[in-house]
């Protein structure tokens, strides 16, 4: 039977959610204190780096998380997957001045009729920010709820006048192996790389945030630009976007190439479809600290009557 490395939280999820939970078990034990920070120590967590943020308005906040409690911004910003920043959820709030943000671009093109290259400010019009509240679950059976902030990506994705090439949407992280020491182990191929169906891209929930809380994004959430896609498993998400090309045949993925039977294209959350290693009938939602209680893993996130459409005709268990 094939293994793969043992060396990844994503692919040995549980195993690594029990030990940190032992450690975490024997601290309370120890009586030591509050739990908020996960691995991280909240004197690391507050180190002022390349991830140091300004505050942002927004025009108005909606709540798409039925009224569940927000996770605590320290959680939502010490208990990352961010690869390119170190593989232990720590990692990227230790390592945020890895990623270099000075200058950033991000290179539009393929299918479309206005391609070029822009300053995020360019891209996201910053006066008209909205706050969205979303579920964001991780394939690994955790869940947070986070008020994000930026643009609907639909909207955003239009003004390059996709032509009707453009079947699909490609997103690249930044490649910069000098600084982003992650991007030296061979764990994924690099750069990062995602995609979405157009009509997914073009649907009104999915969304490029540029900031959570209420400013803008720390570097281990993906500064300076990511993508948040509600219903689809964490690793959709990507971080710290430098290109996106309109292309008219189904990218490829870095999940789908480390490990194509473990993480298919579309990554839909859906309860009834396991990981082939582990079940995705239940989440733990991290609401107050990463022992929260287990709860049952709804089709879509929760977000079904919006995008259930989406995916009429197929086959769920084999576009997975
Ligand atoms: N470039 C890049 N984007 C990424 C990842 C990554 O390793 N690299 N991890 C993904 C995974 S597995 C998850 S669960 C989410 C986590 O987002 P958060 O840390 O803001 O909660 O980011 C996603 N985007
Ligand atoms: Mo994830």
């Amino acid at each position: 039977m094939m293994r793969k490395a043992i060396s990844s939280n994503e692919i040995t999820p549980e195993s690594v959610f029990l030990k940190r939970r032992q450690v975490l078990q024997a601290a309370m034990a120890l009586g030591a204190g509050s739990l908020v920070g996960c691995s991280v120590d909240s004197a690391e967590a507050d180190t002022p780096s390349a991830a140091t943020t300004r505050a942002l308005t927004s025009t108005g906040s909606t709540d798409f998380a039925g009224g569940e409690n927000w996770t605590p911004e320290k959680l939502v910003t010490s208990y990352n997957n961010f690869y390119e920043l170190g593989l232990d959820k720590g990692d990227p709030a230790k390592n945020a001045d890895w990623l270099k943000t000075d200058g950033w671009t991000v290179e539009v093109g393929g299918a479309c009729a206005k391609p070029g290259t822009f300053a995020v400010e360019d891209l996201v019009n910053f006066n008209a920010l909205e706050e969205r509240v979303y579920r964001l679950r991780c394939v690994e059976a955790w869940s947070m709820v986070v008020p994000w902030l930026g643009v609907p990506l639909g909207d955003m994705l239009k003004r390059f006048e996709p032509t009707s090439n453009a079947k699909y949407v490609r997103f690249d992280t930044v490649l910069d192996p000098d600084n982003l020491k992650g991007q030296r182990s061979s764990i994924l191929q690099w750069p990062y790389t995602e995609g979405l169906r157009i009509d997914e891209a073009m649907h009104p929930l999915s969304f490029m945030a540029v900031g959570l809380y209420g400013k803008t994004l720390p570097a281990q959430n993906g500064a300076p630009l990511r993508l948040v896609m509600p219903w689809k498993y964490g690793y959709k998400s990507i971080k710290s976007i430098v290109k996106i090309e309109f292309v008219e045949e189904q990218p490829d993925t870095s999940w789908n190439l480390s490990a194509p039977h473990e993480y298919g294209f579309y990554s839909n959350v859906n309860p009834s479809v396991s990981h082939p290693r582990w079940s995705q009938a239940r989440e733990r939602r991290i609401d107050g600290n990463v022992l929260s209680a287990k709860i049952d893993t709804q089709m879509f996130n929760g977000y079904a009557d919006e995008v259930a459409s989406l995916y009429t005709g197929m086959d769920l268990s084999k576009s997975f």
